[in-house]
């Protein structure tokens, strides 16, 4: 049987990377195999611009930067595919959904944004970390990172209501981390033991 692909999305400081990491233990632990991918990949060579982009370092046009967010994912989309088939559940912390709500949230055509995404595989569930502003700001606040601001964190929210459909699970990330672990297992649990094919669309 292929793998599941699980995709965890939400706003900035709501805890996916830490979330993320723990799932992805915890069900290695259970013998399943399991993999973690993180997008940005920051490591690639559109990784590297994407980090020098995000770290201030460099300015890019924003629909340039939306192309190189997108095609960070589809440079891993083949491997992706091929641990998948082969029986391996990907983790994925943050995917296209990301891609367009940031780009849509800074002012870009919410149509547009979407079509170098067109293609890319369908995740099985998508997990919304869902936290407040007020919650986020609690947590210390966000860093120094270009898109880590409050009034812009507000509208990429408002762009992920309209990008959820019936494959969200909306996950409250206001409750302690155990409990946001336990919740998310529990989605992972139920999802359907018969995946059914992969699929490509996306959108
Ligand atoms: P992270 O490494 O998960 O903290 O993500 C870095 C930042 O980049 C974060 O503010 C969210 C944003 N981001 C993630 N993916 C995309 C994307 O595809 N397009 C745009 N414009 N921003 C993204
Ligand atoms: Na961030
Ligand atoms: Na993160």
């Amino acid at each position: 049987m292929r793998g599941y692909f699980v995709v965890v999305e939400g706003c900035d400081r709501s805890g996916k990377s830490t979330q993320c990491e723990r799932l992805v233990d915890r069900l290695q632990s259970q013998g399943k195999a399991v993999q973690l991918f993180k997008f940005p990949d920051r490591t690639t060579q559109t990784g590297k611009m994407i980090d020098s982009y995000l770290k201030q370092s460099t300015q890019m046009d924003d629909h340039a930067i939306h192309l190189l967010f997108s095609a960070n994912r589809w440079e891993a989309l083949a491997h992706m595919k091929s641990l998948l088939e082969q029986g391996t559940t990907i983790i994925v912390d943050r995917y296209a959904f990301s891609g367009v709500c940031f780009s849509a949230a800074k002012g870009l055509d919410f149509e547009w944004c979407r079509q170098p995404d067109i293609g890319l595989l369908t995740p099985d569930v998508v997990m919304f970390l869902d936290l407040s502003m007020d919650e986020a700001e609690k947590r210390g606040g966000f860093g120094d990172e270009r898109y880590e601001k409050r009034d812009l964190q507000l509208r990429v929210r408002q762009e992920f209501n309209k990008v959820m459909d019936s494959t969200w699970k909306t996950i409250d990330a206001s409750k302690s981390r155990d409990e946001v672990h336990d919740d998310m297992m529990t989605v992972v649990e139920g999802l359907s033991p018969n995946p059914g094919p992969l699929r490509q669309d996306l959108w």
